[in-house]
């Protein structure tokens, strides 16, 4: 038998593979045996259905104190282009969302050097009060480790007093890659991956669910795709509170990474990391591929690769489109209905905790 060929008597056999198996597949071409057997890991666990949400994102300040060497969005106060939303903003956002059927509103914004820990409460409250059903989905755990020195709160006090304001769960941003030698050349000022894992942990102790995501193409190698893939997997293993896993397609413009012609990237790299995390992942039931980054086609086209989420109709995306992504701001629920059903799968629109609204 050869390697493939043992793998998947595990998968299909319920098995875990592991690491080893895991980087043999990433570095394997065979990208169809890998998308395969994927295809057939999400089918056993989810059918044809796939997953997205009406949902908006507010960027709410692009003033960040941090520099990450691979962020086309961030701006120190006095350069041309950085912004801060006031909370009036903050309420026709939301009322605009809510006319268009949105479930959830996406918020996470830089770490903005002067405001106060208020702020965030008021801006929570400010949503709640626009749409009081919305779900407020907010905040990475980047941003709660730097609220909560704001705060001078413990991370489970901080977690409460937003929870108090209307936070409903979090996304996934800010993981990039986890181990520290790669966040050295990533990310030098962003919290060490032990910490982002730490806050995770704390997260879902408040009982808070939270998604996870894999910056990629950039300076990493597959060997460290899977250690994040690994670490991820045991504290969903501890918790089991990720709702999603997310690997997010480096996008090159107008950041100081983006000169690198990093062999790992371009289309067959995408639908094999979004196949491999599917059999790796096996504790993760959704695996999201985030059209917004990945292109329309690409996340259709992932849908036969072990894919069972496409997010939402997003609106007014800033983080991925001032690095350079082609896809367009947002996307109407009917367009993703058609892009699901012409990959000859169900659409299944969802709320963020994955209740099921309306299959199409
Ligand atoms: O944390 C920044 C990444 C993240 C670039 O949880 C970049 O449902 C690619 O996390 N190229 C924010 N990526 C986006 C994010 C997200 C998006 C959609 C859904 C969810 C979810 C989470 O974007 C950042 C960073 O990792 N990012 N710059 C770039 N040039
Ligand atoms: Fe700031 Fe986030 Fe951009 Fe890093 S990725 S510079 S923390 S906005």
């Amino acid at each position: 038998m050869n390697a493939i060929d043992v793998i998947s008597e595990k998968v299909r056999a319920g098995q875990r593979i592991d690491d080893a198996e895991a980087l043999f597949l990433l570095e394997s071409p065979d990208l169809l045996a890998i998308g395969e057997l994927a295809a057939f890991a999400n089918e056993r666990k989810n059918g044809r259905r796939v997953y997205f949400n009406v949902n908006r994102h507010i960027n709410h300040t692009n003033i960040c104190v941090n520099r990450c060497q691979f962020c086309a969005f961030s701006r120190t106060t006095d350069q041309p282009g950085a912004y801060l939303y006031d909370l009036e903003e903050i309420g026709n956002r939301t009322r605009e969302a809510l006319a268009q059927g949105a479930t959830e509103i996406h918020i996470v914004g830089g770490l903005h050097p002067d405001l106060p820990f208020d702020f965030y409460l008021e801006m929570l409250r400010t949503v709640r009060a626009a749409a009081p059903a919305i779900h407020i989905k907010a905040f990475t755990a980047v941003e709660i480790d730097y609220l909560s020195t704001l705060a001078g709160l413990s991370l489970a006090a901080t977690l409460e007093e937003l929870k108090q304001a209307g936070l409903g769960s979090l996304p996934g941003g800010g993981a990039e890659i986890l181990r520290q030698e790669v966040r050295d050349r990533l990310c030098p000022e962003k919290i060490s991956g032990d910490r982002w894992l730490e806050v995770m942990r704390g997260v879902h102790k408040a009982g808070l669910k939270s998604n996870a995501t894999m910056l990629y193409g950039h300076v990493e190698s597959y060997a460290d795709r899977i250690d994040h893939m690994r670490q991820l997997r045991e504290l969903q293993d501890e918790t089991g509170g990720f709702q999603a896993f997310i690997p997010l397609a480096f996008q090159k413009e107008n950041n100081p990474l983006g000169h690198l012609k990093n062999p790992l990237s371009g289309g067959v790299d995408d639908l094999k990391t979004l196949a491999v995390a599917r059999l790796y992942l096996d504790n993760f039931a959704n695996i999201k591929a985030y059209w917004v980054m990945l292109g329309e086609k690409i996340a259709q086209t992932a849908l036969c690769f072990g894919v069972n989420d496409l997010d939402g109709t997003v609106v007014e995306e800033k983080i991925g489109h001032d690095a350079g992504a082609a896809s367009p701001q947002a996307m109407g629920r009917d367009d993703i209905v058609s892009l699901i059903r012409m990959a000859g799968r169900v659409p299944v629109e969802r709320d963020t905790l994955y209740n099921e609204l309306r299959t199409y």
